[in-house]
């Protein structure tokens, strides 16, 4: 018989599967947004070696016995020696309950993000909260604008939501998107702030403005127009190396239409990406892009949105991205690779190194794994219980367990080995899983969450009004270099699956093809092959999340607000071998 689940990988999409009796999996056809496909990630999903036994310092040991030296090693640290680390590589809720064991032994956790964290607080600073337009949203809407945001790698499910809609893609690197968009606005990396003024302040010159929409919802308009004007006109558009015309253009295809921008984190990798994030919501603002059907800016959202989370949650906590691993007695790191996927990834090998006593708890090998003491494989979303929300709808998806086999261990099962060694207080998984059972709202045959707007921001804002920045740093980068463009790869998901590998130019950046060229920042320098791609600008390299090495050149500095890695706050110096 067949059997349905959810993906549970860090993505946009949800997407529903369809486990059939030979194990294979596919789209499931009933499902509005998935539609009966899914990405490369996840259809060779079984094919992917994972680690089948647990390992002590590289000798396999059995799951009894990594139990056992975890216990100890938990026993032998103060609570304040001990860190709670957990990735993002698999986003499902029960994943959690392991921290409701480190909260209650009162553990160190982290805070802040790796991903979206810097957009998301300047999210949180003008409308109060954050919601985002589902595909069946987007649907209802006339135009859609990517700004920084790459839909045919990191969201496809959304593409056949597009037909028939004006495109506009603000983008230093002219995605696949961008080939086929009415207008793309090849912008200079780290320049959205000031492209998101001077739309706004022409919008206003033009009479595009909102007025109705400004003097009920966001009624200090006058002051942020005040602060486009002091955006240099002329001097702006060259340093950021768009056109009056652009601007005309973009403007002249919203004018009238109902308008959706859709935000990735491409715009926010920089330490003051929450003001990127608020000046481009200023604009859809402006606009009056809030509360309209078909309407709107959207960002990641958060998928914890409506849910209290059953389990305790950590109290003492430090910045995520800036973790320093060797101040550890022991290190608990969960369903991520931090050796490759936090910024200044030399300082965070050293780090780890220096920990007491590591520990990896994950699916597949990685520098993580490799790195640390003891490795205690998982069992993957087919073999355990779980629920799945999204930061890009609204669906909450129950993920029963399908497969039963040997191999690894659940969250949920870890969590209550630990649990019982040190009495603390966990209730039973059907309790858990009940609870967030409870929480779906079945609509057609699909889980949602309860109380999801119909249109969001229809009432408003929760801080009583959209409050637009009033103060922004508009200095631009002279620093000597090529910008660093580092996102997504379509064929991994960050440090999982294939990674990529090399770093790419432009045909006319001054390199051979494969010649090997030295890349160094203030954090580090590597070696890497050289790759063309005439989608780039020739003043920008591109290296994909996941590419070994990669974050040996990223900073490790925090966002200005929302304590959020900052992978593009850098430039870049390249020289030939
Ligand atoms: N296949 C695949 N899918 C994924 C992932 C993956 O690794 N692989 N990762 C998942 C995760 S963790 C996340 S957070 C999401 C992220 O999904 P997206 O937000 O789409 O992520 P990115 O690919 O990092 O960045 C998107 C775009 O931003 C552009 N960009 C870079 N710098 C700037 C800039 O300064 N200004 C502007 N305007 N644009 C800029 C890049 O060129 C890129 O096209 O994707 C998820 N989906
Ligand atoms: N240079 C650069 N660096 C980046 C980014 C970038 O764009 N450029 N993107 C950043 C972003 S947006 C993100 S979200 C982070 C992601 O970084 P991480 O959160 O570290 O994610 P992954 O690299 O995908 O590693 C996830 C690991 O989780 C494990 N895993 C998968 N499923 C399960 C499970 O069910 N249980 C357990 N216990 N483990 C599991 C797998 O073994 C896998 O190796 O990277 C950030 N780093
Ligand atoms: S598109 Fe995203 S949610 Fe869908 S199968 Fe692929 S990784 Fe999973
Ligand atoms: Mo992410």
């Amino acid at each position: 018989m067949n059997q349905t689940t959810a993906c549970p990988l860090d993505c946009y999409d949800a997407c529903r599967i369809v486990v059939d009796e030979c194990g294979k999996l596919k789209g499931d056809k009933s499902h509005p947004v998935t539609r009966g496909y899914l990405c490369p990630n996840l259809n060779h999903f079984t094919e992917q070696e994972r680690i089948l036994s647990p390992k002590l310092r590289g000798e396999e040991i059995s799951m009894e016995r990594a139990i056992e030296v975890l216990i100890e090693a938990l026993k032998n640290s103060k609570n304040e020696d001990i860190l709670y680390y957990r990735g993002s590589g698999n986003i499902a809720l029960m994943q959690r309950v392991c921290e409701h064991f480190f909260a209650s032994i009162k553990a160190i956790g982290t805070s802040g993000s790796l991903c979206d964290g810097a957009g998301e607080a300047g999210v949180l600073l003008g409308r109060g909260y954050n919601e985002v337009l589902s595909p069946q949203m987007i649907k209802e809407s006339e135009v859609i604008i990517f700004w920084g945001r790459n839909p045919h790698t990191t969201h496809s499910h959304l593409l056949p939501f597009l037909e028939g809609k004006t495109v506009i893609v603000i983008d230093p690197i002219k995605t696949a998107m961008a080939q086929k968009a009415d207008l793309h606005i090849q912008i200079k990396p780290h320049c959205d702030i000031h492209l998101a003024l001077l739309l706004s302040r022409f919008a206003i010159i033009e009479g595009l403005h909102d007025e109705e929409f400004l003097e009920e919802h966001a009624t200090e308009y006058n002051d942020f127009y005040e602060l486009t004007q002091t955006v240099r006109i002329k001097a702006t558009l060259d340093a950021i190396d768009v056109t009056l015309g652009q601007i005309g253009t973009m403007l002249e295809l919203m004018k009238g239409k109902k308008s959706a921008i859709l935000v990735g984190v491409g715009v926010q990798k920089y330490r003051n990406g929450a003001d990127v994030l608020r000046s481009i919501d200023g604009f859809g603002a402006v606009m009056g892009l809030f509360g309209k059907n078909g309407c709107g800016v959207s960002y990641l959202g958060d998928s914890l949105r409506g849910i209290t989370l059953p389990f305790a949650s950590i109290s003492h906590r430090v910045s995520k991205p800036t973790a320093d691993f060797s101040k550890y007695n022991c290190v608990f790191v969960q369903g991520g690779n931090p050796l490759a996927q936090m910024p200044n990834s030399t300082r965070v090998k050293r780090g780890f190194d220096l920990a007491g006593f590591s520990v990896y708890f994950g699916l597949y090998e990685n520098e993580t794994s490799q790195a640390a003491d003891l490795v205690i494989p998982a069992k993957t979303f087919l073999e355990k219980n779980d629920f799945r929300s999204s930061y890009g709808d609204y669906t909450l998806q129950e993920m029963p367990q399908i497969v039963e086999n040997e191999i690894g261990i659940s969250e949920y099962a870890l969590t209550s080995r630990l649990s019982e060694a040190f009495g603390v207080e966990l209730m039973s998984e059907s309790y858990y899983l009940d609870f967030f059972r409870k929480r779906i709202d079945v609509r057609d045959g699909v889980g949602y969450h309860r109380d999801i707007p119909d249109v969001p921001y229809k009432t408003g804002f929760s801080n009583g009004e959209f409050a637009f920045a009033d103060e922004i740093d508009l200095e631009i980068d002279q620093e000597e270099g090529f910008y660093l463009i580092t996102s997504k790869y379509a064929k991994g998901l960050n440090s999982q699956f294939k990674r990529a590998e090399g770093v790419c130019f432009h045909p006319e950046a001054g390199f051979a093809e494969d010649e090997i060229v030295q890349l160094a920042s203030p954090s580090g320098t590597v070696d890497m092959r050289v790759r063309y791609d005439e989608r780039l600008r020739r003043d920008c390299l591109l290296i994909y999340s996941g590419t070994p090495d990669v974050n040996v050149l990223t900073p490790p500095h925090l966002s200005y607000e929302g304590e959020s890695a900052v992978y593009q706050e850098t430039k870049i110096k390249v020289t030939k071998k």
